[in-house]
């Protein structure tokens, strides 16, 4: 079996880390796969979005701990130069919505992964844990970005020094988390919920992601600027066309994703 799953249905690419054995810790050959698999799934015109989820009872442990001591290894130096850090762009820059759907635990690089996604939901049972400093690391793959943007300065300095864990609960209250859905429920759930993002607008959904990947370092100025520039792109698709025509005719919609 592979390390990192594809399988389309639906117009939706569920992507699933699938070395559950090891709490789908990321060794190198894993992480190269996933950029692989989001490579496809960015060039794929029967994908309209993308659901990452973990195989087994965790999400992801982050960096295989094993691999950064073997003598055979990568090496400290392309851990997160070639394996992470290109995730983490991938997951920024396909031209699609992405869904985290943590499933179980959420440590180091694992946990700051689901944060750089789109939308994060998450199961009532998982966890989320900034790992780093216990092993006297640094909060790496987008931690020290995303997650001081999504819940504070404050919160994610105290969670990132105490690597303290935090419950799907407090990890919504938190704002970590956009939704968390009882175990029973999850799987359906958070695929139904990409199921629907994949029936949206999709370039419509691109142009917001792309308004949002700047929000934090323009100026209100330029955001403005840049919001009429996407906004004119937005406008020329079949779909604002097609979003118009089927609420004056009052029907549903039916989005092209062009
Ligand atoms: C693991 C791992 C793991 C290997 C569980 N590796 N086997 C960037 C730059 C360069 C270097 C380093 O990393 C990074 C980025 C990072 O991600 S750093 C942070 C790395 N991750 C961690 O420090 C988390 C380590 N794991 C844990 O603290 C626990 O496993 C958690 C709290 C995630 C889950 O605890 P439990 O539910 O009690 O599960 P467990 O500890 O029993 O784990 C199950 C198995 O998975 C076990 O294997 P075994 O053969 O004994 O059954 C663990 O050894 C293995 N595993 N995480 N990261």
């Amino acid at each position: 079996m592979e390390s990192v799953l594809l399988d389309v249905s639906n117009n939706v690419a569920y992507i699933t880390l699938n070395r559950p054995e090891k709490l789908n810790a990321f060794n190198r050959e894993m992480a190269l796969l996933l950029q692989s698999k989001l490579d496809e799934c960015s060039a794929s015109a029967e994908v309209s979005s993308v659901y990452i989820t973990g195989a087994g009872k965790g999400f992801s442990a982050g960096q295989d701990l094993a691999e950064v001591i073997d003598p055979n290894g990568p090496g400290m130096e392309k851990i997160l130069s070639e394996q992470f850090n290109p995730v983490i762009r991938k997951i920024r820059t396909i031209e699609k919505p992405v869904v985290a759907a943590v499933n179980g635990v959420a440590a180091g690089a694992g946990a700051n992964i689901a944060f750089c996604c789109d939308i994060v939901v998450a199961s009532a049972s998982s966890s989320f844990i900034q790992a780093f400093s216990k092993i006297g690391l640094i909060p790496d793959s987008g931690g020290t970005y995303f997650l001081p943007r999504l819940i504070g300065f404050q919160k994610a300095s105290a969670l990132m020094m105490t690597g303290e864990k935090i419950n799907a609960t407090d990890a919504e209250r938190l704002g970590m988390v956009y939704k968390v859905f009882d175990d029973e429920v999850f799987s359906e759930e958070s695929k139904k919920f990409a199921e629907a993002l994949a029936q949206m607008p999709t370039r419509g959904l691109w142009f917001t992601k792309q308004a949002l990947n700047k929000t934090f370092n323009n100026s209100f100025k330029r955001q403005l600027k840049l919001e009429d520039e996407l906004q004119q792109e937005a406008a020329a698709t079949d779909d604002f066309k097609e979003g118009v025509k089927a609420f004056m005719e009052k029907r549903k919609a039916e989005f092209k994703g062009r």
